[in-house]
């Protein structure tokens, strides 16, 4: 065996024992994590956590490995999380919707008409107002580490396009289970059904619910083009999620446990909020070439809906911590004009 050759040999070993060492020396110990996500595999919020299981073999060498369950296959959302409250479940990236029954403040971001941009939205999440809901999860049981995208939600349904404010009354629509959705539907005179996403299907396939609410890219990777005609921009909201962890595995983890799942989950978050905003781009051209048809919502009936949707913010708003509210309105002031 050459001279070189052996070096070379050498050098890997050493690199090797330095990483293992290095590894055990930083407190990274062998661990196998659960992830769970509500859309199903191709969607890029479970594209998200492929990454982060990815990002953290990386940088764990090997140690740490994490399991990725898409499309709810650990259970239906308020299951999972309280599972990650219990410590039984190690991670779940749930809508912030549902994130309202464990810390209500989550609810103000399923506020109507408040985000255009995901310019905006990046700016709002990562700012100070996402920051201070981020930090009311520990004394609920939970950790969030990095607030991740899902997009702006528009209804779809099988009945008829959604053109004018009125289009929205009667219709019997499933919102994500949040006070907030469903008073924001009421207000469009529309009947809201709160349901877990695991079910939507099915009760849009069976006509016990005409419609639905989300981001086109959810509407094709549940295939919700096979049980809607009709998808219509109304932009009514900005979808967030929040990765999360059990407070009860994070009270376990070492110091660099911990920084290496935050730092992979600030990656995961670029990397995902990247590509769902490229497959956004196509999500309109797939629907329409899978049947679907597709209205723009005119910005005047738009503003039609918010302005029928104030009430609810008006009220919303009163009934919350006012330095939290006052946050909010100064970080919406300042992302305004972010395009
Ligand atoms: O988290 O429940 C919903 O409508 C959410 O947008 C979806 O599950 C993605």
């Amino acid at each position: 065996m050459s001279h070189c050759s052996i070096t070379r040999r050498t050098v890997l070993t050493a690199a090797a024992l330095l990483l293992t060492a290095g590894a055990q020396a930083q407190g990274i110990q062998d661990r196998t994590l659960r992830i769970g996500t509500t859309v199903p595999a191709d969607h890029p919020i479970s594209l998200g956590a492929k990454k982060f299981v990815e990002i953290v073999a990386a940088k764990s060498g090997g140690k740490l490995k994490v399991k990725d369950y898409p499309a709810l296959q650990l259970g239906p959302e308020l299951q999972q999380q309280s599972a990650l409250v219990g410590g039984v479940q190690d991670m779940f990236v749930p809508s912030t919707a549902s994130l309202a029954g464990v810390v209500r403040e989550f609810t103000l971001l399923d506020l109507p008409f408040l985000i255009r941009t995901s310019a905006q939205a990046d700016a709002l999440m990562d700012g100070p107002f996402g920051q201070a809901l981020l930090a009311k999860l520990p004394e609920k049981g939970l950790v969030g580490l990095a607030i991740w995208e899902n997009g702006l939600r528009h209804v779809t349904n099988s009945r008829h396009p959604i053109q004018r404010l009125e289009d929205l009354q009667g219709l019997k629509i499933r919102v994500q289970q949040s006070p907030v959705f469903i008073d924001v539907f009421k207000a469009l005179k529309a009947n809201p059904v709160p349901m877990s996403f695991g079910e939507v299907y099915g009760a849009l396939e069976s006509k016990a619910l005409d419609a639905q609410e989300n981001p086109l890219l959810v509407a094709r990777s549940a295939k919700l083009y096979e049980v809607q005609k009709y998808a219509s921009t109304t932009g009514h909201a900005y979808g967030v999620l929040v990765v999360l962890v059990s407070k009860k595995l994070w009270d376990k983890l070492s110091a660099d446990e911990r920084n290496l799942l935050q730092a992979a989950a600030l990656e995961a978050r670029d990397y995902q909020r990247q590509v769902s905003r490229e497959q956004a781009r196509k999500a309109m051209d797939d629907l329409r070439a899978a049947g679907m048809q597709i209205n723009e919502v005119s910005a005047a009936e738009r503003e039609r809906m918010r302005q029928a949707t104030q009430p609810v913010t008006d009220r919303v708003l009163q009934s919350y911590d006012p330095a939290l509210v006052r946050l909010l309105r100064s970080e919406l002031e300042r992302i305004a004009y972010i395009s």
